[in-house]
């Protein structure tokens, strides 16, 4: 279905990108900033490339008026960025840390000196180790209250600034990585264990929406859900049943209870045939329904081609974490579905699928199923960048990556769907969890290498000025 005409973007679209604490900030432990998982699980050998941390990072917490200034020249219209835990409470549960309030207290004044809206994350991922030590995190009940406790502290203070909240980043993943395939903390192999500490994540989820309303907060609060939609290898009905199943668990166990409180029935039958349901307490499903988000927070990279697999077939595989195109293996669910090769899309250089398109049917798919606006958190290429002696760095191929998918925006508009806006991701080059840092996004390049941080210097890249000119014409000329 092809338009002949586009809609324009809505006036106040908000042209955004993204960053996260700990690939940005670095001062790991300055200004009484706890411990978080991340600051520990990196430290185990072989767990990221060569093995890189977050140390000091871009150096963010110290470079962050540079950093909002580079953004102001272009035209932000909106930033965001996650807190840490573990600056505004160090050990999790205890005493409130002022200093690390107030850094953030700077940065959102900053950002709001240049009519830059922050987009602010509660939680991208770093849980204080704290937590992790005494009850293990996700994993015990007790997490539901101290990370409303957590967001009520930031609720209050920003209250009058903050207009957009992103509840949990990719709970999917940070759930999928840490407890299925050992690759993000808290480093565990066990579905069971899984399946019972996403349940417990989805009631704190919920829980910190319902507590949003109850304080009658001005704003509007989501989730950011990483969905890759899946395409059927082909129209073999087995394949397409394949594609049925990767939807149900990977994207509908989520997203349906975020915004109906209920477990998709396939996926809950599955679960417990397979002695793997969480356990449901009273009281669970209420407040399941209590956290309808206002918005959902979509961080699109990828779809996913599937086809079938059989009971004994592929698990899980391995993840290309070094930039050699071809190196990841295809993964799956036994029984379920498994990855497949799709012949119509080339492959970034760390085998993710480039497909404009797909960020389209994602957003169909969400506002067809779920019937809220979508709100773009996270879209970027990961890539190799080169710096010339100038200081320039050419990256068209960056251009064509984010043109298309803004592109793909501008029919899924025209198609009828409600979108409030894009964040990129990101917007100085930064930490790639497991990638290090040679795997770039940002349209600010920032100078340093794997285990040398060098002048961590900041340069402008060619997609700095193309994304300053899309703002500039509410996205009319791309
Ligand atoms: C998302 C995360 C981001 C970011 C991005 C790119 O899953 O929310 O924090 O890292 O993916 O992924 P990667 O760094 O693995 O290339």
């Amino acid at each position: 279905m092809f338009h002949k005409e586009h809609d324009a973007f809505p006036k106040d679209f908000l042209w955004g990108s993204a960053s996260a604490a700990y690939q940005v900030e670095g001062a790991m432990s300055e200004d009484g900033k706890g411990e978080s998982v991340w600051d520990r699980f990196v430290k185990i050998p072989g767990k990221t490339f060569k093995g890189t941390t977050g140390e000091v990072a871009v150096d963010h917490y110290h470079r962050y008026k540079e950093d909002v200034r580079l953004m102001a020249e272009q035209g932000l219209k909106a930033y965001r960025f996650s807190i840490a835990w573990s600056r505004i409470i160090p050990d999790g549960d205890g005493e409130v840390n002022e200093k690390g309030l107030e850094f953030y207290d700077n940065l959102i004044d900053e950002l709001l000196k240049y009519d830059i809206e922050p987009v602010v994350t509660l939680y991208h991922w770093d849980i204080p180790q704290a937590l992790q030590d005494k009850y293990q995190g996700w994993e015990s009940r007790q997490v539901i209250e101290d990370f409303t406790r957590y967001a009520e502290i930031l609720f209050k203070r920003y209250n009058d600034k903050v207009n957009y909240w992103v509840s949990l980043n990719e709970q999917n993943i940070f759930i999928m990585l840490g407890y299925r395939m050992a690759a993000h903390p808290p480093n565990v192999t066990d579905e069971k264990r899984m399946y019972a500490a996403n349940h417990i994540a989805h009631l704190a989820n919920a829980s910190v929406i319902k507590r949003f309303r109850e304080l009658g907060m001005k704003g509007k609060i989501g989730p950011s859900f990483a969905y890759g939609p899946t395409y059927a290898l082909d129209s073999h009905p087995l394949n397409q049943l394949a594609a049925e199943n990767n939807e149900e668990f990977n994207a509908h166990l989520w997203m349906d209870i975020y915004v109906r409180g209920e477990y998709p029935s396939v996926v809950w039958k599955y679960l417990e045939r397979h002695d793997l349901a969480p356990e449901i307490k009273p009281g669970d499903t209420e407040l399941l329904k209590a956290g309808k988000p206002d918005f959902m927070g979509l961080n699109y990279y990828q779809t996913a081609t599937v086809e079938a697999n059989p009971l004994d077939g592929v698990g899980a595989g391995k993840i290309n974490t070094t930039g050699k195109k071809g190196t990841s293996e295809a993964s799956g669910l036994p029984g379920l579905y498994k990855s497949a090769k799709n012949p119509f899309i080339e492959k970034t250089d760390w085998d993710w699928d480039i497909d404009p398109t797909g960020l389209r049917v994602a957003m169909r798919r969400i506002n067809s199923r779920y019937q809220l606006p979508i709100l773009i958190t996270e879209n970027g290429l990961g890539a190799y960048d080169d710096l010339e002696e100038d200081g320039s760095i050419h990256d068209d191929y960056r251009i064509d990556f984010l043109r298309n998918h803004v592109k793909a925006i501008q029919e899924a508009i025209t198609d009828g769907v409600e979108v409030l806006g894009y964040c990129t991701w990101s917007y100085t080059d930064l930490l790639s969890w497991m990638n290090g840092y040679q795997k770039r996004y940002g349209f600010v390049y920032v100078d340093r290498e794997e285990l040398d941080e060098k002048e961590l210097k900041r340069y402008k890249k060619d997609s700095y000025f193309w994304y300053k000119k899309v703002i500039e014409t509410n996205g009319q000329e791309l």
